[in-house]
């Protein structure tokens, strides 16, 4: 029998944490053999509300859950963790500048970086998926000097998961059919979709996605309008920002992380740059990438069309304005 693993989410009375919680102990993201120690963290006012989800978790009566650990304290959340879901951050309220909110999620990523690199194990696999989450990612690995940079990522799958299922739709095509889609950089409208390298799998038969969908023109605008905005529009529908999905696509990280992508496939995750394709180095952007063994890889030799340069530009320039502003506030 394997030994139980000790996997912190932050956030944990939010509604990210909701969905995300019971796939993590159903077994989905560390395998249907792994025993599992969940700590919970959230901020003292959500206590109440922590327990409650808590008692959700017992009732579940799931086989590999064996002990859950509630805490408003990031010394008792981060101790002895092998994964990280940092999901919790200062959500943007109304009149808030975007100063203010990066000055407010400075604070917190510096302490939690603080306690990972304090309490953490020293292999801890970090997914950011709180907002602006690459640059996040940046300052809570600037805050835990003793775990490597390679281990602090930012979540771009579900930008990823709404790129393959708007090109499944449009071909036709049920959507594990679709793999190698690309996001570029950041987590945000400046993003880039990309399927110039997507493989569709057409009645038995692998194509490209323009061969799939037989529209460039769309490939070319709506499909990364829609991808973009996605987040948007189901704010717009559901009046509260995408949850299902969100769990959905941190648990799919975290899952080819800890397990491995399968053979030819790469899928996107928000990574710290070695200025890959022209992408500034040192900030957390996201690329395509294969892992295998828990270590992931920026996928090389790429040919990427000049209709994306300027976009992959555009959104490296904004990571670096942020990582600049994020610093701005650290020296102050
Ligand atoms: P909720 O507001 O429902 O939950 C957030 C929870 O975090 C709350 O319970 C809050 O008390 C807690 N929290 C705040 N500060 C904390 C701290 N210092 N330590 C521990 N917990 C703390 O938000 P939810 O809808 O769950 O979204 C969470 C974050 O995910 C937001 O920042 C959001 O912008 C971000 N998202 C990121 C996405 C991505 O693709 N990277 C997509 C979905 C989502 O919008």
């Amino acid at each position: 029998d394997k030994q139980p693993i000790r996997v912190v989410v932050t956030g944990a009375a939010g509604q990210i944490a909701y969905s995300l919680l019971y796939i993590i102990a159903k077994g989905d993201v560390f395998g249907r053999d792994q025993p599992l120690i969940l700590h919970l963290l959230d901020i003292p006012p959500m206590m109440e509300v922590l327990e409650g989800v808590v008692m959700e978790l017992a009732d579940c009566a799931l086989p590999l859950l064996r002990q859950v650990v509630p805490t408003a304290d990031p010394a008792v959340a981060f101790n002895d963790v092998s994964a990280a879901f940092l999901v919790g951050a200062m959500p943007r309220k109304q009149g808030m500048e975007r100063k203010d909110l990066l000055s407010a999620n400075v604070k917190i990523f510096k302490v939690q970086g603080e306690a990972l690199d304090k309490h953490a194990r020293k292999d801890v696999k970090v997914l950011v998926v709180g907002n602006p989450a690459n640059t996040n990612a940046i300052v809570c690995s600037k805050y835990a000097p003793s775990i490597p940079a390679e281990n602090f990522t930012a979540m771009t799958r579900l930008d990823h998961n709404r790129a393959r299922a708007q090109i499944a739709a449009r071909a036709n095509v049920p959507v594990p059919c679709v793999s190698n889609v690309i996001i570029w950089g950041n987590h945000s409208s400046t993003q880039v979709p990309d399927a110039s390298h997507a493989k569709v799998n057409v009645n038995g038969k692998m194509v490209s996605a323009s061969e799939a969908v037989k529209d460039e023109a769309w490939l070319r605008k709506q499909f990364i309008e829609t991808v973009q905005k996605r987040g948007a529009a189901v704010i717009a529908a559901r009046k509260m920002s995408s949850a299902m999905s969100a769990a959905t696509a941190a648990a799919d990280h975290m899952r080819s992380w800890f397990l491995g992508t399968d053979p030819d496939e790469f899928v996107s995750m928000g990574v710290v740059s070695d200025g890959s394709y022209g992408a500034p180095k040192g900030v957390v952007f996201s690329f395509p990438v294969t892992i295998s063994n828990g270590q992931w890889k920026i996928v090389q030799g790429l040919k990427i069309d000049d209709f994306y340069l300027d976009m992959l530009a555009a959104t490296g320039k904004e990571l670096e304005e942020e990582r600049a502003e994020a610093m701005a506030v650290i020296q102050a």
